[in-house]
């Protein structure tokens, strides 16, 4: 490996993960080459701490000019500084507060509820997890579907508590509820972007942790893979809607890898 591989920064990531799929935008979009590491669902746990010494046990994790940044927030403000073109952060101050705060907004009230409800309805499909999750492992471990997706449904059951029919039903309001907030967002601005006039960290944010709902083709879902039919009758329930469309038209103009 040349000197120059080595420096290049490293991003700690989940393929299927929304969160992970905002810092990757965010990577792409602003043209910073890098590698990716994509340990096993689970496992990512105890690197990620290790990696951020105890500070985050959560991906996305970012290596780069000698730092290691937990949490996507954290990771994108750190790129608007070492890779400040094109910006993701607006230039006026109030519409940079404002972004940021839609990006916060989004990752508690949305981010939590999207993964929550595509694991209910996956452990409802153990045949449907099972594909799903060996796709998401590395290498040959991805043949034993069986295992891999008994896994799967005990490593969300026990860590997210996604099996909870209780639970499932709160993460249906709240993403109804983030519609609502996206949509009145989008009011106060002239269409395309939630602030300003071009893409800022409040699109990226919105439209990547909505993806698991709404399956824009340029999202990171294999779209041959198998969906668990009751996730794919709330999707259609939401698919009129104005909010629904502009992260389906957020991805077809934006996410370009
Ligand atoms: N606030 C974090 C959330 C990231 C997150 O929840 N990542 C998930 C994967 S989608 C994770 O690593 N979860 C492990 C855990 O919660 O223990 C961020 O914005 O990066």
């Amino acid at each position: 490996m040349s000197a120059q591989t080595e420096q290049k920064p490293v991003l700690w990531q989940i393929d299927i993960s929304h969160y992970s799929e905002k810092v990757r935008w965010a990577l792409e979009y602003k043209g910073v080459d890098h590698a990716r590491r994509s340990p096993l669902p689970g496992t990512h746990i105890p690197i990620a701490l290790f990696l951020t010494r105890g500070a985050q046990p959560t991906l996305p994790v970012l290596q780069v000019d000698g730092r290691t940044i937990g949490d996507s927030t954290e990771i994108i403000a750190a790129l608007e500084s070492i890779h400040p073109e094109p910006p993701l952060y607006p230039v006026d101050a109030e519409e940079r507060a404002r972004a940021i705060e839609l990006e916060d907004w989004f990752d508690e009230n949305l981010g939590p509820h999207a993964r929550l409800l595509s694991f209910y309805e996956l452990i409802q499909e153990p045949e449907i997890f099972a594909e799903v999750a060996a796709e998401s492992v590395p290498g040959p471990l991805g043949k034993a579907k069986p295992v891999v997706g008994a896994y799967a449904r005990a490593f969300t059951s026990i860590r997210f508590g996604a099996n909870s029919d209780e639970a499932a039903q709160r993460a249906r309001e709240a993403i109804v509820a983030a519609f609502d907030k996206l949509e009145a967002e989008l009011e106060r601005g002239k269409g395309e972007f939630l602030v300003g006039e071009s893409l800022s960290v409040a699109d990226v944010t919105a439209a990547s942790l909505f993806y698991p709902v709404v399956v824009p083709p340029e999202g990171p879902l294999d779209p041959t893979l198998p969906r668990p039919p009751a996730m794919e009758r709330f999707r259609q329930s939401l698919s009129d809607r104005r909010g629904f469309k502009w992260v389906e038209e957020t991805f077809r103009r934006h996410r370009h890898r």
